[in-house]
């Protein structure tokens, strides 16, 4: 490639035609990697054209926060401990404008934008929805314009790679940051300090009042590293600051050389490990100190940082809550609750009164789950040993907290137990959900259905107490990634039909419900989701190499792998398909290609299980010759964001089907309707809203709903031997399991289901809704083999799909809870 002189860099950067980006991009070969005249790898080129967009993002990142401080704008703070990124390359070339004159600049050069965007490693750093959900509300914040940071943790480690060995998920490190991240800005300039450990020394100041003294900790040191966030259109760019924990010896050596003390507490947790990897389940884990120790260290340094901002604009601490908003991303940052009572009292000598008043004002916190085992609650010995004075400041939030129950309710020690932050009983837990409640002003679920259950079933008490607090903010996905990146054949098309409004307002896709029935749009659309699955089809060769016919239906269930989610389920309608094919010699309506993949927590067994069998029906079907042309079950290795940016759009049916109750919300569901896919799913989490959206009989609903799976369990009314014992069909699936149809080589294998299905009480409903799940799969093909009426049903969830918009949903934060605006 031929080498330039850049005369103008300023200049250059603002330049979005071919010419300067060509130049930039050049620039960026030879003067940030050093290259000239070798051979240009894939790598390298994706290395240059990141470094060209990142200039580009950080003009605009100095412009944004000069509206922002020029307008003394209130700035909303977003403490999560994943944000589910994935690549950002593609992303960031569409929201900036220069999508298509990039991929001219590179063709020019000979070079393929497409591949070269292969080459980046996705940030990998969450565990799913909760994740997933925190990234989609940063595009969207910047893409309104509002001021909104997320706060979170550096891990040099991802979720773990997910690979297959004989079946089996095996599980890789991820080292993504290994050539370093071209997202990602160091800020040591910003860099924060955190006490941790220690011991609470019991004083009395002065004026004779007890003055408890935080002594004996350690030092954590907090480097930011920013990744800017670009709106689309380029207006705003804000920034994502996650935080790296370095070694602290430097600066013991010039804070604390003649701290003694400093040297008689033990080390317990070498400082860089804290930053070094993400917990790998999407649920809590009891007792992990180190994982105590990140949620601390995050939310500490991101208090700083923002104290910090605080302060430099001078304005009057009784005025913070005014000027900041911080949500509480699910509880485990919820330590910034009482971090922030520490550094107004104790720092800011506050009286307590006034700190809290500041503090409630502040904080707002949504839930994610309803299910129990996902509460985190710490012991409080470890809990006083690595935080001895926020414990105490958690008591003193509690005493204070009990005394109003108690004034409420005079008389009534249970409810008084029931409510308060710490658990008694054997072992004493801190409870965070009860710590977030009680120190925020919001409290909210993520789906009506879950905001309803959470105030009726779960945290009863604290409605009551305060009503007012609770709200719902069904979640939302960005249709910027989800569509615009993900689908650009669907994109074209919808924006050729109805213009590119839609890209900032998912309402305007209603504009598309005229065209459903028409025929040459009709052909269009399909012809796009066969190109999608013939793209996915190549994935799978590449990745399984089992061929599937992309004419085929495809059935994807992709998420992680749950119990409650019950991938199980879908298992057993398609061993039953396969028996009606084998024993009954029955022929399906329409060929099926069935498709699963999500990862498995490393220590769920269960989980584990479900992958192994997956892969060994696979192995079964897949070479039966008798239901070749029929069944084709495969497991897509290693699923992240970026191949859910081809699985999503590649599917005809979206597989949601969670027991009632049990699935706070689910995001995916949104992502396959917008990319047509109809859902076959249960009255659970925002499918319920989603079927209110594009009207019944656009989607497929099965199954008990939430309040009779409430009923059957109180009443203990479910017998899964009476399902077993009356239908022939379920009887013949459940056998099934009970030998070794799908395991000859490991014989006995998959006996464990037959036996925790029937004999210990199938805690998800399994056979309750097979006959009903079985049924819905039946109306499904029968409405598949139809494909005018399908595609209109299709054209239609992506015309109807515009609530679930994430600009939508942090439009209804912002108004509703955060009082920010865009700017
Ligand atoms: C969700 C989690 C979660 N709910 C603990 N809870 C974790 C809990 O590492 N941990 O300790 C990690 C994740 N994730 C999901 O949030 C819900 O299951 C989905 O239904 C929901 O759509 C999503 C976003 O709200």
């Amino acid at each position: 490639m031929p080498t330039i002189i850049v005369e103008d860099l300023a200049k250059l950067r603002s330049n979005s035609s071919i010419e300067g980006l060509t130049q930039s991009f050049l620039h960026h070969l030879k003067y940030s990697l050093g290259l000239n005249g070798q051979e240009v790898t894939t790598l390298d080129q994706y290395l240059a054209v990141s470094q060209m967009t990142r200039d580009r993002m950080i003009d605009l990142m100095v412009e944004t926060e000069k509206r922002y401080a020029d307008a003394n704008a209130k700035r909303l703070c977003y403490l999560s401990m994943e944000f589910l990124m994935g690549r950002s390359l593609g992303n960031n070339l569409h929201n900036l404008g220069i999508f298509d004159q990039t991929q001219e600049m590179l063709k020019n050069l000979g070079a393929d934008l497409e591949e070269v965007r292969e080459s980046e490693v996705d940030a990998a750093l969450g565990n799913g929805g909760l994740g997933r959900l925190a990234a989609c509300f940063l595009d969207s914040l910047a893409t309104l314009g509002m001021p909104g940071y997320g706060y979170g943790i550096n891990y040099e480690y991802g979720l773990f790679k997910q690979e297959m060995s004989n079946g089996h998920q095996t599980e890789k490190p991820d080292h993504w940051q290994e050539d370093g991240s071209p997202w990602l800005i160091e800020r040591p300039d910003e860099a924060c300090l955190i006490p941790v450990y220690g011991y609470i020394e019991h004083a009395t100041d002065r004026t004779g009042e007890y003055n408890p003294m935080w002594m004996g900790w350690n030092i954590l040191v907090g480097i930011p590293h920013d990744m800017p966030i670009v709106g689309y259109g380029a207006k705003t760019v804000n920034y994502l600051r996650l935080y790296s924990a370095q070694s602290s010896s430097d600066f013991d050596m010039e804070i604390f050389n003649e701290g003694d003390y400093f040297k008689a507490v033990e080390q317990k947790i070498k400082s860089e490990t804290i930053s070094k990897v993400l917990y790998p389940k999407d649920s809590f884990e009891a007792g992990r100190e180190l994982r105590l120790v990140q949620e601390y260290f995050f939310t500490a340094c991101a208090l700083r940082d923002i104290t910090r901002t605080f302060e430099r604009s001078g304005q009057s601490y009784d005025h913070f809550h005014e000027k900041t908003a911080i949500q509480l991303n699910d509880t485990h940052p919820s330590l910034a609750i009482a971090e922030l009572m520490r550094i107004l009292v104790d720092e800011k000598q506050f009286t307590w009164e006034r700190a809290w008043h500041i503090t409630q004002r502040t904080f707002a916190f949504t839930n994610h789950t309803l299910l129990p085992e996902a509460m985190e609650k710490w012991p409080v010995p470890l809990f006083e040993r690595v935080l001895p004075r926020h414990l105490q400041v958690i008591f003193e939030i509690n005493r204070r907290f009990l005394k109003k129950v108690a004034s409420i309710w005079p008389g009534d020690p249970d409810r008084q137990a029931r409510m308060s932050i710490i658990e008694e009983g054997p072992q004493k837990q801190v409870r965070m959900a009860h710590l977030s409640m009680v120190g925020s002003h919001s409290v909210n679920g993520v789906a009506e259905l879950h905001s309803k259950l959470l105030k009726t079933k779960v945290v009863t008490d604290f409605h009551e107490m305060w009503p007012e607090r609770f709200n719902n903010k069904t979640n939302g996905v960005t249709q910027r990634r989800w569509l615009l990146k993900a689908n650009p054949g669907l994109a074209d098309l919808i924006t050729k039909k109805i213009g590119d409004d839609w890209i900032v307002d998912a309402t305007k896709l209603k504009d598309l419900e005229p065209f459903a029935e028409d025929p040459d749009f009709q052909s269009a659309f399909r012809k796009i989701k066969l190109r999608n699955k013939e793209k996915l089809a190549q994935v799978i060769y590449d990745t399984t190499r089992y061929r599937v016919d992309p004419e085929s239906l495809f059935d994807i269930q992709a998420k992680r792998i749950h119990e409650y989610k019950r991938q199980l389920l879908n298992i057993m309608h398609i061993v039953h398909q396969y028996l009606c094919i084998v024993e009954d010699g029955e022929d399906l309506v329409v060929p099926r290609t069935y498709i699963f993949a999500g990862k498995a927590a490393p220590g769920y067994w269960a989980a584990k299980q479900y992958i192994k069998l997956i892969n060994n029906i696979a192995k079964v079907i897949n070479n039966d010759p008798r239901t070749r042309d029929q069944i084709r079950v495969v497991f897509v290795p290693n699923y992240r964001v970026s191949l859910a940016e081809v699985m999503i759009p590649a599917a005809d049916l979206s597989e949601q089907i969670s027991t009632a109750g049990k699935e706070a919300s689910g995001t995916g569901n949104m992502k396959f309707a917008m990319n047509g896919a109809l859902t076959i799913g249960t009255l659970d989490g925002a499918n319920i809203e989603i079927r209110e959206e594009v009207g019944e009989e656009n989607i497929i609903i099965f199954g008990l709903k939430a309040e009779e799976i409430y009923h059957m369990r109180a009443t203990q009314s479910y017998d899964p031997w009476d399902f077993f014992r009356r239908n022939t069909r379920i009887r013949r699936v459940m056998e099934s399991f009970n030998t070794d149809l799908f395991c000859a080589e490991e014989p006995g294998m998959f006996r464990w289901i037959f036996q925790t299905i029937l004999d210990q009480g199938d805690e998800y409903f399994h056979l309750a809704d097979l006959q009903s799940y079985i049924d819905a799969h039946r109306r499904a093909a029968r409405e598949y083999a139809r494909p005018d009426l399908w595609t209109r049903k299709a054209i239609l969830n992506v015309a109807r799909i515009g609530k679930f918009s994430s600009d939508r949903t942090i439009k209804q934060y912002a108004e509703e809870i955060w009082n920010i605006k865009g700017h």
